[in-house]
């Protein structure tokens, strides 16, 4: 029996699309991990290309990996940046956040001239709001930045890791969020109208494509 891994069917797909001289956006999480080593992968064999990465985790990936990167503030857009998800719906509506690097993410991709969504099938849902939407808020007064999350009709979450409260590569908390009910539209302006919140990850008509990569080995185009 051959093992299929769709994670990684999906980004060396979207990797396809990347081409010399471009300047490419490098998602974070364990499906952008594979775009990243086949990125890797053709610069070896001569692709030319520079990046700018969406996570402390993925710049050490890139640079172990010898991909040049640049910083942000020495180029003025992003040809292509591959990123995965949580959940993507019909409407190409996401959820991420998952890997806690949502508001870099979100940056990255409000400034990629194309945005490509890597996931596996399991990701692809009627309704997004299963996964517990991530929302990075200061931890000023975070007390109260949760209470005005709870008015949303929420149940909100101090994201933890090993035993303390997990911290951003922005020194933010990350609050993850099980809604009642989940109306993209409405909630991405509420969310960030609340004082105290950076960003969250509701990523609304930003995607250009959407690459799903299915446990048969086939793959699925949106
Ligand atoms: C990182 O902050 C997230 O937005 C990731 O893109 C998302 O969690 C997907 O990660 P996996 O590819 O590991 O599922």
């Amino acid at each position: 029996v051959i093992l299929l891994n769709a994670k990684k069917l999906a980004a060396e797909k979207a990797v396809e699309f990347v081409h010399n001289g471009m300047i490419v956006g490098l998602g974070t999480g364990s499906t952008a991990y594979y775009a990243i080593l086949k990125i890797a992968e053709r610069i070896k064999e001569g692709l030319n290309i520079q990046a700018v990465a969406s996570s402390k985790q993925s710049e050490d990936l890139a640079n172990q990996l010898g991909i040049p990167l640049v910083p942000f503030s020495e180029i003025d857009s992003i040809d292509i940046t591959i990123d995965g998800a949580d959940e993507v719906d019909h409407r190409f509506n996401l959820i991420k956040g998952g890997g806690g690097a949502l508001l870099r993410e979100k940056i990255l991709a409000a400034s990629s001239k194309k945005f490509i969504v890597i996931i596996d099938e399991s990701k692809f849902v009627n309704q997004l709001g299963k996964f517990p939407l991530p929302i990075e808020i200061v931890p000023f007064a975070s007390e109260l930045t949760i209470k005005k999350l709870e008015l949303l009709q929420c149940k909100p979450t101090i994201r933890q890791q090993s035993g303390k409260e997990y911290i951003t590569d922005n020194g933010n908390l990350i609050v993850d969020c099980v809604f009642e009910e989940l109306n993209p539209n409405v909630l991405n302006e509420q969310i960030k109208s609340i004082p105290g919140v950076v960003e969250h990850g509701l990523f609304i008509k930003m995607t250009d494509k959407v690459i799903i990569g299915k446990n048969d080995g086939t793959l699925r185009y949106l």
